[in-house]
């Protein structure tokens, strides 16, 4: 019925797809079994194109407002060093937020547009911003575990299906793999340092833990999207998928230090497979959709932003002038 692919019709509806040419979608089908990389030009369904920019505009918004949490610390970090590495990382998540606006960009969509609906509510970004830094030891947190949980997916995602996006995410997992060795460095010295340190560490590790294993998304069988991102290689792995994997990497590097997650069934089974207790998919809910503790703070300091720097980009930007979008 669709040409080459083994779509039922009911799958092509549940995949909003019957409105496609079969054969463009057997093509372009094809093209994604033989790995072959979809480029702004390239023909591609619409629903292809909807969800893919769905998820990168989602991923440069956490960019964006990622860099807030730990860049309040700037102004307390403890002593030079660590505030020149902290002034670096910060400016490298803002330039990361640069880097996937474009990749957005070559589907069709303005950067603007982006930020509006960013600012009117309509687009997400990730739920661990939406938790506040309340000490030093939450940057060192969010620079070891946020940043290893980032780059679990998106070493993932970097071998996806579409070329902008994962040009993207390579040059971003070169400079979130140095932000990981900072923020390793950080607990590092927190855990071997005095007793408070250890305590505000162990602290803030108890903080993040739910939020973390929330970021990777709803389990697979609640998962409105995998299903779709998969067939086509946006996602190459599941939710539940990267979640073990960065408990598999993660966990040990934190019990080794003598530290500890707030979870008492928190254990790897013999089929490598992790278990943990239930991490409240009610409060993810209502923190992706506008309810968590920061939420509102978030998007006051993008509005601020936004408004306070609107004069800069009216002066560089010329009415008479006509702008390319990019295409990679
Ligand atoms: N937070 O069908 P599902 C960084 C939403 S920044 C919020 O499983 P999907 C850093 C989802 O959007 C890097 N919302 O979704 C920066 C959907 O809602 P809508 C951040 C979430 O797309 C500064 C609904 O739940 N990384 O590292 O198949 C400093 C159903 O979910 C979340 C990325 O953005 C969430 N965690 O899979 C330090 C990764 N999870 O849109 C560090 C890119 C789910 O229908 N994104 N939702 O209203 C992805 O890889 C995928 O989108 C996800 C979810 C795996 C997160």
């Amino acid at each position: 019925m669709y040409g080459n692919t083994s779509l039922t019709e009911e799958e092509a509806k549940r995949l909003n797809l019957t409105e496609e040419d079969p054969i463009k979608l057997a093509e372009f089908e094809d093209r994604i079994t033989r790995g072959e990389k979809i480029e702004p030009g390239d023909w591609m369904p619409k629903e292809y194109r909807k969800q893919l920019l769905r998820m990168i505009e989602q991923h440069a918004h956490s960019e964006i407002v990622g860099a807030l949490p730990e860049g309040t610390w700037i102004t307390r970090a403890p002593n030079f060093r660590r505030k020149l590495a902290l002034i670096a990382k910060v400016q490298d998540e803002i330039g990361h937020g640069q880097l996937l606006y474009s990749a957005a960009e070559t589907l069709g969509k303005t950067r603007e547009q982006m930020l509006e609906d960013l600012l009117n509510g309509k687009s997400k970004y990730s739920n661990v911003f939406n938790y506040p830094a309340l000490t030093w030891a939450d940057v060192a947190v969010i620079g070891f575990l946020v940043d290893g949980a980032a780059i679990v997916n998106q070493v993932i995602n970097s071998k996806g299906s579409y070329g902008p996006y994962c040009r993207a995410l390579e040059r971003i997992c070169y400079e979130e793999s140095f932000h990981l060795k900072q923020g390793h460095d950080n607990v590092v010295y927190l855990a071997t340092g005095t007793k408070h340190q250890r305590a505000i560490l162990q602290d803030a590790i108890n903080r993040w833990y739910r939020p973390l294993l929330h970021f990777f998304g709803p389990p697979d069988r609640n998962s409105q999207h995998s299903e779709k991102l998969m067939k086509w290689k946006v996602k190459l792995a599941s939710n539940d998928d990267m979640r073990n994997q960065f408990l598999d990497q993660y966990v040990p590097k934190i019990w080794e230090l003598d530290l500890t997650f707030p979870d008492p069934n928190l254990k790897k089974n013999d089929d490598g497979i992790w278990e943990f207790s239930d991490p409240d998919w009610d409060e993810f809910k209502r923190v992706i959709n506008g309810g968590g503790p920061c939420n509102a703070e978030r998007l006051e300091v993008r509005k601020y932003a936004e408004e306070a720097g609107r004069w800069v980009r009216n002066a560089l930007m010329s009415k008479n002038e006509k702008y390319v979008m990019p295409m990679a």
